[in-house]
């Protein structure tokens, strides 16, 4: 093949990877990832919508014939997850945490018409500066929330070395970055969160609570344990452009033996509905084979974001298939969902490596939030609720 060839079937590779049909997983019928009953609660999709691979070319190949004359990757990209979303201009946004094959995590937007395939990124990635801010060594992770001041802000974990550990080159420190925009282009950064602790999977709600911006935080002891406080938390900062953890209380604990025993943390920003604010968020065990990340499902009232007042037993979205192969295995992870005309699209990732899409509507997860027993915490306890409905299915036959 010449190099015009060469050129000319990379990019025709290229293009049917990003115009390929995805297809929806059985609704109610075997769900063909590990044979599994699928949930009824939502659909999955055969192809993950974003991949290392749908990144643009000219992010990869240097197409100049002299300077690459073997047409090989100068700069190769590792995997796409983690993603905020957003409805933006009429199109499913979404800013994807892209990770290089250096290892360094960076925003990139890309769009779709349809929020299930034909994903394109835009043709740059995001440049996020560090404002007032220490550089960050890696950012990740933004949760996008349109607040009803009128911008858009991105929160997202902003990790740095561990200057009081000079010689622990693994030793580092997570903080929330905030910045905002109007456009998904320019970012204005403002000041981190100010914490007294560790923060990661901090989330900006939509609305103004009291007059103050309000803010889910998942506080943590270390930069992997969340030690002794964790769960999800809850503070008010009368300023966003000098944001500070004040006050702050966990209005979700974590819990022995639950899905969220080791650690848990708020997914994107809720969404408003008619019955209470409807959230997403994941839980984190161990296990011999190390962490499982899955996701759950709450509801807060809607004149307290902070009361739960549905708490779903259990895991809602787990990995199946090749789901759970990957750079860190067993990982389900979400922080971007859009609601649309009651129809949910809900941005999840599979094992730190690519992100998927899993549709639903507004009125099917607030009867699944409102009618899934909670978690007893003990096995009699679960074994009455399965009585109860066993007992229920059998009254119905007489
Ligand atoms: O590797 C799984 C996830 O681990 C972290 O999440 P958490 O802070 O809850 O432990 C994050 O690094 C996240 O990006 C990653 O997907």
């Amino acid at each position: 093949m010449t190099y015009t060839e060469k050129q000319q079937s990379l990019r025709a590779a290229h293009e049917a990877l990003l115009t390929r049909k995805n297809e929806p997983m059985a609704e109610n019928g075997l769900s063909t990832f590990d044979f599994r009953l699928s949930t009824g609660i939502y659909t999955k999709y055969r192809y993950p919508i974003l991949t290392a691979e749908h990144t643009p070319l000219e992010w990869r190949y240097d197409f100049n014939k002299e300077s690459n004359p073997y047409l090989m990757q100068r700069i190769m990209m590792n995997g796409v997850f983690n993603a905020g979303a957003i409805l933006f201009e009429g199109k499913y946004t979404v800013v994807a945490r892209v990770e290089g094959a250096d290892r360094k995590s960076f925003f990139a937007v890309a769009q779709s018409d349809n929020g299930i395939d034909n994903w394109r990124f835009w043709p740059e990635p995001i440049t996020m500066p560090d404002g007032n801010n220490a550089p960050a060594t890696n950012v990740y992770d933004m949760r996008l929330t349109q607040h009803e001041d009128g911008y858009i802000y991105g929160i997202f974990c902003v990790e740095r070395h561990d200057e009081t550990k000079p010689f622990d080159t693994s030793a580092a420190t997570a903080a929330a970055g905030i910045a905002r925009t109007k456009d998904l282009v320019h970012w204005e950064r403002l000041d981190d969160l100010k914490s007294l602790c560790q923060q990661r999977n901090v989330v900006l709600h939509p609305e103004f609570v009291d007059g103050q911006y309000a803010l889910y935080t998942r506080p943590q002891d270390g930069f992997i344990e969340t030690g002794k406080g964790g769960g999800i938390g809850w503070t008010l900062t009368p300023d966003i452009t000098h944001a500070e953890v004040r006050n702050e209380r966990i209005i979700y604990t974590r819990a022995y033996h639950t899905v969220y025993e080791v650690k848990n943390g708020e997914g994107p920003a809720p969404i408003k509905t008619s019955k209470g604010w409807l959230h997403l968020a994941h839980g984190v065990r161990n296990t011999a084979d190390g962490l499982r990340y899955v996701l759950y499902m709450y509801m807060t009232a809607i004149d307290d974001p902070t009361r739960i007042i549905a708490k779903p037993g259990g895991w809602f979205l787990v990995p199946e298939g090749y789901e759970y192969i990957g750079d860190v295995m067993n990982v389900a992870f979400s922080n971007g969902w859009i609601e649309r005309d009651g129809k949910v699209f809900i941005y999840y990732a599979s094992a730190d490596t690519r992100l998927h899409v899993a549709t639903s509507t507004v009125e099917q997860l607030l009867d699944y939030c409102l009618n899934t027993p909670e978690d007893g915490l003990t096995t009699s306890a679960s074994v009455e609720k399965i009585k109860a409905l066993v007992a229920k299915n059998a009254s119905m036959s007489k």
